[in-house]
């Protein structure tokens, strides 16, 4: 078991989902945000950073004793580039680098399904690795992620994956995430497996639970020991039936490949 890991946005939605399904026996979670994270309750083994992933020497003092790090702060919508630039690429290549200079080994990265938005359905299966096809700012910021994560495995034989998140809340919210949703319990099992695999070098994956209507391959997360115990058709009823000519089922971005999501004009 990994005992020290360090968890960027943490007070983020997928943060709060992780934090109680990460905690575990003697294991401590260095919880860091740029807002205020709720303080540990009772039995809790976490230690509370308040600091921005761009902050180099915050950073750096909080990879200290570190084992692993799960990077997941930073903007999760789409934004300006200026904010795009600072907070998600400039913040990834400051967790990188802090991490390699306080000889933090492996770094998990929250890469998302926008890195791939604009891949058309009609192609079949994405597969692990698919070229990247970013719908949005957001998405680029995703690519340079998933770069930036290449190079300091590379280049400093650090293990890094990056997970190209779908969906991860309580449940699927519409139809199009009857197929990338990843379960909150699947996430932490696949948070588990990358942190536990045992030298995986870079590596991309898909964040998806194994979905009845998936649309991903989970070959690669697999390999790494992921085992999904989900799947959003349990929630089919809720959220009504997709339409195959809508925006949100042609491309794996959904309707961020759609003109409300053009941040430029
Ligand atoms: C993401 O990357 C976003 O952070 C999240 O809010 C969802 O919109 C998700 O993708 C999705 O595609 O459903």
């Amino acid at each position: 078991m990994t005992a020290r890991i360090l968890i960027t946005g943490a007070a983020g939605g997928l943060g709060t989902l992780m934090r109680p399904r990460l905690a575990e026996g003697d294991r401590v979670l260095r919880l860091l945000d740029i807002a205020e994270i709720p303080a540990a309750d009772g039995g809790e083994n976490v230690e509370v950073v308040q600091a921005s992933v761009t902050d180099m020497a915050a950073m750096e003092e909080a990879m200290s004793g570190v084992d692993a790090v799960i990077h997941l702060g930073g903007l999760s919508l789409e934004s300006s580039w200026e904010r795009t630039l600072e907070v998600n690429i400039d913040g990834t290549h400051t967790v990188l680098e802090a991490a390699r200079r306080q000889g933090v080994t492996r770094v998990l990265l929250a890469s998302s399904n926008h890195a791939v938005g604009y891949a058309p359905r009609s192609d079949g299966e994405a597969g692990d690795y698919l070229f990247p096809r970013p719908d949005t700012y957001y998405g680029v910021s995703k690519v340079a992620m998933e770069g930036l994560g290449s190079l300091y495995a590379d280049r400093y034989g650090m293990d890094v994956i990056a997970i190209r998140i779908g969906s991860c809340f309580e449940k699927p919210r519409d139809a199009r995430m009857l197929s990338t949703w990843l379960s909150p319990d699947d996430a932490a099992r696949l948070f588990e497996a990358c942190v536990a695999a045992p030298s995986p070098g870079f590596r991309v994956v898909w964040g998806v639970s194994d979905n009845t209507r998936r649309w991903f391959s989970l070959d690669e997360a697999f390999a790494l020991g992921y085992e999904s115990k989900d799947d959003a058709e349990v929630f089919a009823s809720e959220v009504g039936t997709p339409d195959p000519d809508s925006l949100a089922q042609r491309h794996v971005g959904g309707v961020w490949c759609g003109p409300e999501f053009d941040t430029a004009v």
